[in-house]
């Protein structure tokens, strides 16, 4: 009778340790139960936060490489400096992550870095900008905007508000304000603009200077350009947050951005609906930002053992003064 009475005793007391140990009430998991899908750990060597489009793309990213979608991110904001960019993806490298996304601040000065992260056996995807190498297989794949198009675009648009508004016989006096100086998105945008400006005799390119794609230094730029050229018709800004700049220029100087002087922009950003529905801005085209879902995708392309375009450029339009408002509710940055 005692020893049942003991090992009751025991199995209660054990029982009872069981539950106080773990705090739970219900039986451990079984060692059979499915461990834990590993995280895909992606670094990701971002430009800056120089702009409105490039906070749009940083959010891509984040909500796009999350835990719940199995992923880990480890961002890094080189704050424009290539020697920065250059770090992050060392030390990703040195932590052995699964894949490196780069959005290359300019497009030169790369090979030695990507050979190691080749040497490493480390994938590398390139977004937004692009990258000037003697050898593609340093990189896997590559999406983003066609900066020549959207260059030519802007001046297409430019063509056709001349023809319909008769200003054909009308010279017409330029100024660039230009992205950050061997950026891909500038180098594509400048000759699309200069190109399509070179075909029209009417058209005068009066000078081009980098903004370095910020509204403060697009404004200042701006503000020599008012002072030097007494008659500017058309301002070409290579980003909407040089754009902004520019339009507070022409205001401080009394003039009415978007009738006075015509403004062409890139990016497409929010605000810059904001600016064309108030008749400050006349035109934009877009430069998608939203990368996040369109690098994650090709991730799991690699993941499952499928090949992947090297070259994916992203379809994008034009907006101006008559289909801003209408559009704007449709716009996801
Ligand atoms: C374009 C991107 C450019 C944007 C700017 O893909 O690289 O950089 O046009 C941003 O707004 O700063």
């Amino acid at each position: 009778m005692k020893k049942v009475m003991v090992l009751l005793l025991v199995l209660m007391v054990t029982g009872a340790s069981f539950i106080f140990a773990n705090g739970a009430t219900e039986a451990p998991a079984t060692a059979t139960s499915a461990p834990a899908k590993k995280l895909i750990v992606v670094g990701y060597a971002q430009v800056g936060a120089e702009s409105d489009w490039r906070t749009a793309n940083t959010e891509s990213f984040k909500s796009t490489f999350v835990e719940a979608n199995g992923y880990k991110l480890i961002f890094d904001d080189a704050q424009q400096k290539q020697e920065n960019q250059i770090k992050a993806i060392r030390n990703f490298i040195q932590q052995d992550v699964d894949y490196i996304v780069v959005a290359p601040v300019v497009e030169t000065g790369w090979e030695t870095v990507l050979g190691e992260a080749k040497a490493a056996g480390i994938p590398v995807i390139l977004s937004d900008r692009q990258m000037k190498l003697s050898d593609d297989s340093l990189y896997t794949a590559w999406v983003g905007g066609n900066f020549l198009k959207e260059g030519q675009d802007g001046v297409k648009w430019l063509n056709d508000y001349v023809a319909k508004n008769g200003l054909a016989n009308k010279d017409l006096n330029m100024v660039l304000l230009q992205g950050t100086i061997g950026s891909s998105a500038q180098v594509g945008r400048t000759q699309g603009i200069t190109e399509g400006i070179a075909k029209n005799p009417k058209y005068h390119l009066l000078a081009k200077q980098t903004g370095e794609f910020t509204q403060a230094k697009g404004q200042e730029v701006m503000e020599s350009f008012l002072k030097a050229y007494p008659k500017i018709d058309v301002v070409f800004a290579e980003n909407d947050n040089m754009a902004f700049g520019a339009i507070d220029a022409i205001k401080a100087v009394g003039k009415v951005p978007g009738k006075d002087i015509i403004i062409i922009s890139f990016d497409a950003v929010h605000e810059a609906f904001n600016k064309m529905i108030a008749g400050e801005l006349n035109a934009d085209v877009e430069c998608n930002p939203l990368h996040g879902p369109r690098v994650a995708e090709i991730i799991q392309k690699l993941e499952a053992g499928q090949k992947v375009d090297k070259i994916m450029y992203v379809t994008e339009g034009s907006f101006d003064t008559t289909n801003a408002k209408e559009i704007l509710p449709t716009r996801k940055y």
